[in-house]
């Protein structure tokens, strides 16, 4: 005989919950001003990268988080884990980005302004048109950009005018750029073998965008530490860290670029956000989540690791 029980929760009194009373619709408590951060970018179902990853970054770097969705990803697992990509309608897109201005943007009357933004995988020329026509009259102090290039999934000739178009429109707007391995290549038009080429393709890159340059090495570097190199123009400096294997975990450049996003969103200095960045992903990195998938992924809770269930 199993026993049977049963738990009925005791139902709130919302009048002191929390130590709020709400009376009549008003608050005794004042609302409080986190520094904020949009996130401009798609959705990945499995949760390791894209806007989920962003926005569990932000929380965890104690940033309110903001996400404007571009597109859905769903990897595949029948056809190599490649993507499934569904792009969210422009018009949508600029609903979205129209709703957080007016909410948070410097006309909105908020007592904390909206004045950092991530941009994450944009996808098509259109999306790409949209999100440029609103932040080019935008007023936002840090523009980070995780270049996000060709997209598995996608055929070639829609993802080369996807690179051409984030290129040219995007790129000029950026205050903070953080091309990985393939990206740094693409953009700056030189082979990347070692650290050495890394530096020089960082300056190539902070020359053609003026924005401050994170390129990363990760694993695509040979050695025993996982290499990326910061240049803003006059610090060049190579931030490196102990390897923790030799396979790319799903999420890591999401989540660099988002704690970047959210150091600078709580004023930290370009340099500062980087090396901030740096730990904070080397940390999840070690604390990866396992999944039945070819792949594992970053855990965005720093250096707690997960609860063990
Ligand atoms: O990690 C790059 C990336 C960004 N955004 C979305 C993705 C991916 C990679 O899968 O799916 C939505």
């Amino acid at each position: 005989m199993q026993a049977v029980t049963q738990f009925t929760p005791a139902a709130p009194d919302w009048d002191t919950a929390q130590g709020v009373e709400c009376k009549n619709g008003s608050m005794t408590s004042s609302p409080s001003t986190p520094a904020l951060a949009l996130t401009i970018a798609g959705s990945e179902a499995t949760g390791g990268a894209g806007a989920q990853a962003d926005l569990k970054t932000f929380q965890e770097l104690g940033v309110f988080g903001i996400v404007n969705l571009t597109c859905i990803v769903s990897f595949d697992p029948a056809n190599d884990w490649g993507h499934r990509f569904v792009p969210v309608e422009p018009q949508v897109i600029a609903d979205q980005l129209e709703a957080t201005t007016a909410a948070y943007g410097a006309a909105s009357g908020a007592p904390q302004v909206l004045d950092t933004v991530k941009i994450g995988m944009l996808g098509s020329p259109a999306t790409i048109a949209t999100v440029r026509e609103a932040l080019k009259d935008a007023d936002f102090k840090n523009v980070v950009l995780d270049p996000v290039l060709i997209c598995k999934g996608q055929e070639p000739g829609h993802a080369l005018d996807t690179d051409t178009a984030l290129t040219e429109q995007i790129l000029p707007l950026a205050t903070f750029v953080t091309p990985n391995h393939f990206e740094a290549e693409s953009l700056s038009g030189m082979a990347i073998g070692n650290v050495e080429d890394l530096k020089a393709a960082a300056r190539k890159i902070h020359e053609l965008s003026g924005a401050a340059v994170l390129a990363k090495g990760g694993v695509r570097l040979e050695g025993a530490d996982a290499v990326d190199v910061f240049f803003d123009g006059e610090t060049l400096e190579v931030l490196s860290a102990p390897k923790v294997g030799e396979v790319a975990v799903s999420g890591a450049g999401c989540s660099l670029a988002a704690a970047v996003t959210a150091e600078l969103a709580k004023g930290a200095t370009a340099l500062e956000a980087a090396r901030t960045a740096k730990s904070f992903v080397t940390e999840g990195i070690r604390n990866r989540v396992a999944s039945g998938a070819p792949f594992t992924a970053l855990w965005q809770g720093g250096a707690g690791a997960p609860p063990a269930r």
